[in-house]
């Protein structure tokens, strides 16, 4: 149980701590007295904290994301307020410093959980041991770029990746990939660990799937916890389907309950699906710069709900296809899941009308083309 209270008792012990008596009642003094404070509340909150210690390796750190993600994984979001962490960042050389500028600020935190941070741009010795890997960073689209040639570019990368976490990484890390283009980069780094069980490679749609949810709860003006069985099928990029044929809003099926809320027919196909699939080109014209809190909390969630369970709910997860819904085996196809026990599974038996069918397909055919773009990096 989490005890919140600070006991009286426990503040008053003068003489735990060494201090200078001619500094009493200067600033250094107040500062000393507030860090004792600091950390009698820290070890309050944070009981029964165990033993061990989660490594999780984070690629592109010094980046938008990774400013936002890092924080909230020291802080105990990631795998609860009660798990020591050890964070490894692995930059580009030239990040370096911006990277030791967040180390700093990350230990500036004094955050109890935190078991250090590491920071280098050799990744073997930043997956050395990793328990969980986060690949945020990837080359990004140049301006005129071809979409084959980023594709490329990213398989080079993500090569490395996958061969250093199979050379340094616990055989049962989970891997989740947030650099885009995500599934693919998945496909590639999943593909060259042949020691680690494929299903421990997992592409993040988790943006696309919150951005959903809110939108739905925005338009019928309901609680996000009331929208149940949403999902995405398929590739993070403009071609995934929003799908919201199972999905209910306050126990109703989702279509009577937006038509009640005043949407038309047509909202769902007209605006709700661009929106979806277009969010972030939105956010990208409207503040100047990519998604970063955003996408960071979506990665957060991810992770934990994979690690933590998912307790019954649906999800979504891009994840090697096993042929589920007639789909390509081997992409990393973005289905609806459940996650228990530290696993994930796609939730199978589902009713899929003419509609998804050719929604789902379409985004099909892109992952594919893009597997056959990277064959060279597909051992
Ligand atoms: P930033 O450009 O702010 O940061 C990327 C960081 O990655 C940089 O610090 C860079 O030095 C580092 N980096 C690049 N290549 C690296 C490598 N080989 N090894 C280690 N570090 C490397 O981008 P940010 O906004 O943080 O976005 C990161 C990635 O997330 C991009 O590819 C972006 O497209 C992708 N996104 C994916 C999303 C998803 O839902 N899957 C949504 C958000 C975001 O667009």
């Amino acid at each position: 149980m989490i005890r919140r209270t600070l006991s009286p008792a426990k503040l008053a012990r003068p003489g735990v701590r060494f201090f200078r008596s001619d500094l009493v009642g200067t600033d250094t003094w107040r500062m000393h007295q507030k860090d004792q404070l600091a950390e009698l509340r820290a070890r309050d909150e944070y009981v029964d904290v165990k033993a061990s210690t989660v490594k999780v390796a984070v690629t592109g750190p010094a980046g938008a994301i990774g400013y936002s993600l890092l924080f909230r994984i020291a802080s105990g979001e990631m795998f609860g307020k009660r798990q020591r962490v050890q964070i490894r960042c692995i930059e580009l050389p030239f990040a370096m410093n911006a990277l030791r500028g967040v180390a700093m600020e990350l230990q500036d935190c004094a955050f109890p959980l935190l078991d250090g941070v590491y920071c280098t741009d050799d990744p073997e010795r930043g997956f050395e041991d990793v328990d969980v890997a986060l690949l945020v960073g990837s080359k990004p689209r140049g301006p005129g770029q071809e979409r084959g040639d980023l594709l490329r570019e990213n398989g080079a990368i993500f090569t490395n990746m996958g061969k250093a976490l199979n050379k340094f990484a616990r055989k049962s890390v989970k891997v989740t990939v947030v650099g885009n283009p995500a599934n693919t980069n998945c496909l590639i780094a999943a593909n060259n660990a042949p020691d680690i069980p494929i299903e421990n490679f997992t592409a993040m749609t988790r943006l696309d799937h919150d951005r959903g949810v809110g939108q739905l709860a925005k338009k019928t003006g309901t609680a996000v916890s009331d929208i149940k069985d949403f999902c995405i099928w398929g590739n993070h990029s403009p071609t995934m389907y929003p799908d919201i044929s199972r999905c209910t809003i306050g126990g109703r099926p989702a279509k009577g309950a937006l038509e009640s809320a005043g949407a038309e027919a047509s909202w769902y196909t007209e605006e709700f699906m661009p929106s979806v699939q277009q969010r972030g080109a939105a956010i990208i014209k409207a503040r100047g710069a990519s998604s970063a809190a955003s996408a960071g909390n979506a990665c957060l969630a991810h992770a934990r709900d994979w690690e933590l369970g998912t307790n019954g709910l649906v999800t979504s997860m891009g994840v090697p296809s096993s042929g589920q819904y007639d789909i390509t085996p081997g992409l990393f196809y973005s289905y609806p899941v459940r996650c228990d026990g530290g696993n994930w599974s796609v939730v199978e038996g589902l009713n899929i009308d003419d509609f998804s069918r050719q929604m789902m397909q379409k985004t099909e055919n892109e992952l594919i083309e893009e597997r056959d773009a990277v064959s060279a990096y597909l051992p």
